[in-house]
């Protein structure tokens, strides 16, 4: 290669990467220019008058309205109008943008150009629920959606994926029919957003190959705290392709840096009640704080042979996962989310996901759940925008330039110039790109699609699988499944639904989780065979013995050293609790990890101790908090043994209950803990200021909670023993 055509090949590279860069700025450009900024600009009619809209026009002081006030009839129209029919799931969802980059160049697996070297992409992130609507909690026990649109160069990429690795069918065919049975009974109109009831059991209960989906949902992974510590997973196996045609299977992963966290199940219903928002005002607050959470885009990669098998893993099953300790993911990229939108409805609500958005490099496989989502998507957006045309709409407008030949349609907004309509065509009309355009790809001989016409059903060990996942968590973890499943199933309301979810399901996943689940129900208990659950009665320490820890990420000690940032501390105190010394003292080691603190005192305002309380027991609650500080005692009033009233010894308590570090500062604070009956317990610190702080921020960082205080079964004398 020449002097000149190597400098010209460098200054390319650098054009690109200066290009790449320059791509994100392009949709923020674009999006800027679609805001519509109305603040302190006069009212007007839709037909841009000037005019009155907020009293009617009537005949008289007190005289009927008249037909011909058309400015009030517009407004009352439109706004008649304005609710468009929520998603048929993944209803309940809040979302921000941010930026994709890429860690390199990955042009030896696809020609992706969100994967070039140096590339960054504008992003939008929508975090979802699948079965509550719009208005419902989104702490909510739940599969959790987390789908991504990367707004690149060359064109809109989406990863429409959720917070678990599994799903509960293998065919898209029964997804209307799954979704029928989760959502509230048709003959009653409840409950409206949670599976514990009949139908939804009554199909887990003829679909073995979500077992192991449900169980996720039914752990602590069913509960996190927030979307920042859920990482994104794609489910199905999807292909890569080079600029040689090459083929490589992949299946997608985006893992939080900040680690996962869960809640405790009764803080997600009294979260429920308290702030059912809980989750956006997190990613909000955080984000408008400068406290923008990233996720590493990684991918298990599977050469593609033509078999779609990898060491004994099926790969056009979405409901077979392949541990990462089998095959571990490769990191390419990283998303990071730093803006929060300008219009709810515009943005989170009227953006277009669909996994059919894939850019050249990216492709599918002949999986029967997927096949059927690459139609649903567009199909169930144009219902919702109610016009072909959401694809216009600036949060679902590419920065790629778009020219074809949809035309018309409601609510189109461009003025197509010239009568060409049609391709090919030699009129001057939109041309078809070249032939090396077409997405080939060579797989070592394609042999899945050989074979009769027919309606199949995948066939796999799923009670192995939901065996492998209950075989992961250690014995707390396994306790709040155990109660998880005893909820639900409690809740069926049919005896019959329930023996049979328990003796054709849990008794084949594991008999002890079976008789567990059936004696905390007063359901029958499978005969007990200690010899298959004897694993799981020994395995009851920690989940690092598991053969894939991976598994369940919340496993003790998976995710040591876990950052702080984000996370929200409470110092309760009065007239009598707290001082500004001590609060400064907190401050300087909370700041430094991004941890927010709250002074919760009786009433909101300056105390006699000279501390400020910004919030009151009325106005913030417990079950926010991630941990909690008990200000130093400068006089003990003895109102009670604990020296709390009760508004904080409840507040106190109820912390303790659910697991979660809590610090008495200053001499009082060993007095107050042993008041409460709680000193020297695992995760209770008192001490100085300085000293407690440190401990529970290691503990928030370590631990996180502290399930010895949970009661948990007597296991031996109800599977027997050992
Ligand atoms: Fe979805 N899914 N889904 N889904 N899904 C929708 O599209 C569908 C599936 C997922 O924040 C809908 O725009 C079918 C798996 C997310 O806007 C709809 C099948 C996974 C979101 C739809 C599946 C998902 C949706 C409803 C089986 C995880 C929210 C509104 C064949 C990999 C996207 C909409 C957002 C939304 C259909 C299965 C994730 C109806 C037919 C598996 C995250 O088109």
């Amino acid at each position: 290669m020449g002097q000149t055509t190597r400098l010209w090949a460098v200054l390319a590279g650098l054009f690109s990467i200066v290009a790449a860069h320059d791509v994100a700025n392009q949709k923020v450009d674009q999006l800027a220019a679609a805001l519509k900024d109305t603040n302190g600009q006069i009212e007007t009619t839709d037909n841009g008058v000037q005019v009155n809209t907020s009293n009617s026009l009537r005949a008289g002081p007190r005289g009927y309205n008249l037909l011909e006030d058309t400015t009030v009839r517009k407004k009352m129209i439109h706004f008649d109008r304005e609710r468009a029919p929520e998603r048929v799931v993944h209803a309940l969802g809040h979302g921000a943008y941010g930026t994709f980059s890429s860690y390199g160049d990955f042009s030896n697996l696809t020609t992706a150009c969100w994967l070039r070297d140096g590339a960054v992409s504008e992003v939008f992130t929508r975090f979802s629920v699948v079965v509550a609507s719009v208005g419902g909690s989104e702490s909510g026990r739940d599969t959790h959606g987390f789908a991504t649109k990367i707004y690149s160069e060359c064109g809109n990429q989406d990863f429409v994926g959720n917070h678990l690795s599994s799903f509960f069918i293998n065919d898209g065919a029964d997804f209307p029919d799954l979704i029928h049975a989760v959502k509230y009974e048709a003959d009653k109109g409840f409950p409206t957003g949670g599976t514990a009831h009949r139908t939804a059991y009554d199909f887990f209960g003829q679909h073995p190959e979500g077992a192991f989906q449900l169980m996720n949902v039914l752990s602590d992974l069913g509960i996190p705290r927030d979307v920042r510590h859920i990482s994104g997973n794609g489910v199905h196996t999807f292909r890569f392709i080079n600029v040689e045609g090459k083929s490589t299977l992949f299946k997608w992963f985006l893992l939080p840096k900040l680690g996962h966290r869960s809640l405790a199940y009764d803080e997600v219903t009294k979260i429920a009640g308290k702030n059912n928002n809980f989750q956006r005002v997190d990613l909000y607050n955080n984000i408008a704080a400068g406290i923008y959470p990233e996720w590493e885009f990684a991918v298990q990669l599977f050469p593609d042979d033509g078999s779609y098998m990898w060491n004994g893993y099926d790969l056009l099953i979405p409901t077979v996962i392949v541990p990462f300790e089998k095959n571990p993911p490769v990191k390419l990229g990283k998303l990071t989310l730093n803006r929060n939108f300008n219009n709810f409805f515009a943005e989170p609500e009227s953006i277009s996901f669909a996994p059919s958005n894939v850019v050249d490099g990216v492709s599918f496989v002949p999986d029967p759940l997927l096949q059927w989502r690459l139609m649903s998507y567009d199909d169930t957006a144009t219902h919702r925008h109610g016009s072909p045309n959401g694809f216009t709409l600036p949060i679902n407008r590419p920065i790629a330039p778009v020219n074809n030949n949809y035309r018309d349609g409601y609510m189109q907004p461009y003025i197509f110039e010239g009568n060409s309509t049609s391709t090919p065509n030699d009129i001057g009309g939109v041309q078809e790109p070249g032939a090396n355009a077409a997405l080939h790809y060579t797989s070592a001989g394609e042999r899945a699609g050989a074979g009769p016409v027919g309606r199949y059903v995948a066939q796999y060990d799923w009670f192995g699988q939901a065996r492998l996942f209950w075989n992961t968590l250690d014995n707390y973890a396994q306790q709040h499944t155990v109660d998880a499943y005893r909820f639900e199933l409690g809740n069926v309301g049919n005896a019959d639904v329930v023996q049979r979810y328990i003796d054709n399901t849990l008794d084949k996943i594991d008999t002890c989780l079976a008789r567990r689940v059936a004696y905390g129900i007063g359901a029958t208990m499978p005969p007990a065979n200690t010899t298959a659950s004897r694993s799981t009665m020994q395995r009851r320490s920690n989940s690092s013995q598991a053969e894939f820890p991976s598994l369940y990420p919340l496993g003790m000690g998976l995710e040591p050293n876990k950052s702080n940032e984000g996370l929200q501390v409470a110092l309760v105190a009065n007239d009598t609790l707290g001082t500004e010394a001590e609060v400064q003292a907190m401050m300087s080691l909370l700041s430094a990890q991004k941890v927010s603190l709250t002074l919760v005192a009786p009433r909101i305002g300056m105390l006699k101790t000279g501390v400020t309380a910004n919030a009151s027991f009325i106005t913030t609650s417990d079950v926010f908090f991630d941990a909690i500080f008990i200000g130093s005692s400068i006089i003990s009033n003895g109102t009670n043994s604990a020296g709390l009233d009760t508004d904080p010894y409840n507040f106190v308590m109820e912390v303790y209950g659910h697991g979660k570090a809590i610090g008495a500062l200053g001499t009082s604070g060993s007095a107050i803990l042993n008041g409460l009956g709680v000193g020297g317990e695992a995760g209770v610190y008192s001490g100085s200021a300085m000293d407690v702080t440190v401990g529970v921020l290691d503990a928030l960082a370590g631990p996180v909670r502290f399930p010895q205080r949970f009661t948990t079964d007597d296991v031996e004398a109800i599977c027997g023993a050992a």
